[in-house]
């Protein structure tokens, strides 16, 4: 039927009205209620074997916009809205960012959850329904400070399902409910996405930004993501989370199952799990647990669920690798520990290694070694990262199992990174090279036929510029900060972290600012771009974040220098603000201290539309680096070798760096300045200048030099725009390697075998 007619019943229907009548909020109603059903229409992808991607965080974004291009009537719907007085971005607008994950991770689910539904494959997320969510960030005196992020309303696309467990923890249980949201396939039929929570949770609970009463699990286990985990009851309500979401998760794929009347010894013909990171890692002993209450020997249950899990490893920091006391478990999932304990002597048994051992000698239980002896792939996320795993993070793993190891480069989805956030550029490349790539995404390739074509790199150029004046006008609206469309948009956007080294981006800018001051002017204005988010108690980040906000007020309100340079920290960064930003980037900020960034996956989303990479040989970058070549990435800094040679020897000083280095030196001391202090809190900006002094674990003084100058070379090229835009070209046609359905292929071919 008729679009238009069929929107206008669903007005008619909802709120008795035309839709001309509808206020934009009940348009957007309208067309929730509206493709809400068409999902529901969908056929679910069937098939022997299924995937279940268990995951701490699902970082899905808005799914308005993705689900129209999905069920490819996106241009269809904005004509009718359009004819009948509404724009669909605004519409679209309305729509609150579930925020259910942190960064990189979260966001890799969903990217995985799209790939794996347009590949037809049959896949499941498993996660929680966290009500408020990671917290909402707001400024205040140049500050961050956390309120809590309430996304959930009567209109979201969560669907409530009928399926409900009991999970039993020591002394009590709780009985869990579960939404489910549907995730389509592009052009194609549909999976789900599986949030358990439990329904007495009480978001009144919460006083004085994101603080409350940690001790009452009927209330708030399924409140936030990461609740505060600096005192232990913080870090036990983390645990009490994670048993809640394999528990559940393991309870629904053996009552499946037992629906489709598949003996349960089949288990690892029928299902894989994939684990990612260690927060869902409890999965394995809980399986276990679960097979032996079916009648299994503990023998056999382990044998089956190692056939069946995969894990993922996301990162070498050693603090993200989880290790639980023996204590907490005994005190919450006691039913758990005897598993526990029969695995680390299987383990000890099969290796005579202590150093792989699962429960060490304090008592930790290592969730990694876990998933390593009992899970039957274990998979970096970039070459490079891979590669540090095998050589020396799980060097003793890698030993033992070496054919458990295997790379799986990360990717993005291009539906929502290239065909929702820049519709402008992706009509320009369909005229180019027709719409192929969009299944296809290695067709993009053929795009390098036009890299001498004067035409196509002037229409490219002008996208950028239109994109980079889009986000000007919602930058004035929403920091209050104006910037020149026409100057260099260089934007670093990702979790705040001091590996990803923010705080070297902030010694350029002091760098450019006081070159500025001094009459040297920079070859091309430029426009600075943060976005990032710091985690509660990570004091130093905090002090980060607090240094860019205090530069950005003196810069900025420097007639001397805006002209040249303005600083942006934008409020909030997520996802949605993610595809604001991105497409309107020139310069690709990757600067992680080398053998840092297990893979990061923003590079992969700046490259795709046309931002050229400044970065270090860490990640995916190294990877994006072979693809693109030289010319076409501007790649410093000390190699990953070196880095982990530099802890090894413990021969690191930023001390002695900055005695030989007066430049430097300058450079780090006006953190501490009256120019910054005089806006700033003292304390603060100390604690950083005192830690990049004397401590810099991170090394970002190593690398700082030669930083600067790399820049300064790019922004010089960036002056011949013809030149500048080959470079771009050469980017976005380079890209399709880095499509999730490559990705999610060879996860398939390599590992989960459907
Ligand atoms: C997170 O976002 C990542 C790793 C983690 O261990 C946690 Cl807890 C969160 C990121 C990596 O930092 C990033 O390099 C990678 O691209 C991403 O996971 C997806 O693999």
């Amino acid at each position: 039927m008729d679009l238009n007619i069929q929107l206008e019943q669903y007005a008619q229907n909802l709120y008795q009205h035309t839709l001309k009548e509808c206020s934009k909020e009940q348009v957007y109603v309208v067309l929730l209620n509206y493709v809400k059903q068409a999902l529901e229409d969908k056929e679910f992808i069937k098939g022997n074997k299924k995937v279940y991607y268990f995951s701490a965080e699902f970082l899905i974004g808005k799914l308005m916009s993705n689900n129209l291009i999905n069920l490819g009537i996106r241009k269809e719907v904005r004509e009718v809205l359009h004819a009948n007085g509404f724009d669909l971005a605004e519409i679209e607008e309305l729509e609150n960012e579930p925020s259910l994950g942190n960064g990189g991770l979260g966001r890799l689910a969903a990217c995985f959850l799209d790939s794996i539904a347009t590949l037809n494959l049959p896949g499941d997320g498993i996660g929680l329904n966290y009500h408020l969510g990671l917290f909402k960030q707001v400024f205040k005196a140049n500050k961050q400070c956390e309120e809590p992020n309430p996304w959930i309303d009567d209109h979201s696309w969560l669907n409530r399902s009928f399926k409900r467990y009991r999970v039993d923890y020591k002394g009590f249980s709780l009985h869990s409910v579960l939404y489910d949201i549907d995730i389509l396939g592009y052009h194609g039929n549909k999976n789900q996405l599986h949030l358990f929570d439990i329904e007495t949770v009480d978001e009144n609970l919460v006083h004085d930004g994101i603080s409350f009463d940690q001790s009452n699990l009927l209330k708030n286990l399924t409140l936030f993501l990461y609740p505060d985990d600096s005192t232990e009851e913080g870090k036990k309500l983390r645990l009490y989370q994670q048993y809640f979401m394999v528990s559940n998760g393991a309870q629904m794929i053996l009552e499946d199952l037992k629906e489709r009347n598949i003996p349960l010894n089949e288990l690892d013909q029928h299902v894989v799990i994939q684990i990612n990171d260690t927060h869902p890692s409890l999965v394995i002993p809980e399986l276990i647990r679960l097979l032996m209450l079916e009648g299994f020997t503990i023998k056999e249950a382990i044998s089956l669920v190692s056939k069946t899990c995969a894990y993922t490893n996301h990162t070498i920091l050693a603090e993200a690798l989880e290790k639980w006391p023996m204590s907490y478990l005994e005190e919450i999932v006691p039913q758990l520990l005897p598993i526990i304990e029969a695995l680390d002597a299987v383990a000890y048994e099969r290796s005579h290694n202590h150093k792989v051992a699962i429960i060490d000698e304090n008592k930790l239980v290592h969730m990694a070694s876990m998933d390593i002896h009992f899970g039957y792939s274990i998979n970096g996320v970039a070459a490079i990262h891979t590669d540090i795993l095998k050589n020396s993070e799980l060097k003793d793993f890698y030993d033992l199992y070496p054919n458990k190891f295997n790379n799986k480069t990360n990717g993005i989805t291009f539906r929502r990174w290239l065909l929702s956030c820049n519709e402008e550029l992706t009509d320009f490349i369909d005229s180019l090279i027709g719409e192929g790539y969009k299944e296809n995404a290695d067709e993009l390739k053929k795009l390098l036929d036009f890299v001498n074509d004067e035409d196509v790199l002037n229409r490219l150029l002008k996208i950028k510029t239109d994109k980079k004046k889009e986000l000007a006008a919602y930058l004035y609206n929403h920091e209050g900060v104006k910037v020149d469309a026409d100057s260099l948009f260089d934007i670093q956007i990702k979790r705040l972290h001091e590996y990803k080294r923010q705080q070297m981006n902030v010694l350029y800018i002091i760098h450019q600012y006081l070159e500025i001051k001094r009459g040297n002017l920079p070859a091309y204005p430029m426009t600075c771009i943060f976005g990032a988010k710091a985690a509660p108690a990570y004091t130093l980040a905090k002090d980060i974040i607090h240094t860019i906000l205090c530069l950005s007020q003196i810069i900025n309100n420097d007639p001397e220098v805006s002209p040249y340079l303005k600083i942006v920290m934008v409020e909030n960064y997520n996802v949605t603000y993610a595809e604001k930003l991105i497409p309107a980037a020139d310069i690709s900020e990757q600067i992680s201290l080398a053998s840092k960034e297990a893979s990061g996956t923003g590079n992969m989303k700046f490259m795709l539309n046309g931002a050229v990479t400044l970065g270090t040989d860490d990640g995916a970058n190294v990877e994006i680096h072979e693809l693109v070549g030289d010319n076409n990435i501007y790649i410093f800094g000390v190699d990953s070798d070196s880095v982990i040679a530099h802890y090894e020897n413990n021969d690191y000083s930023p001390q002695i760096l900055l005695e030989q280095n007066p430049e430097l030196r300058e450079l780090v001391d006006f953190i501490v300045s009256d120019t910054l202090t005089s806006v700033g809190d003292r304390e603060a900006l100390e604690r950083l200048h005192h830690d990049l002094t004397y401590k810099d674990w991170f090394m970002a003084l190593l690398d700082t030099k030669d930083y600067i100058e790399t820049k300064q070379n790019a922004t010089k090229d960036y002056k011949e725009r013809l030149n500048w835009a080959k470079k771009m070209l050469v980017n976005i046609a380079k890209a399709g390697y880095f499509s999730s359905d490559r990705t999610i292929k060879q996860y398939n071919e390599d590992i989960w075998k459907l």
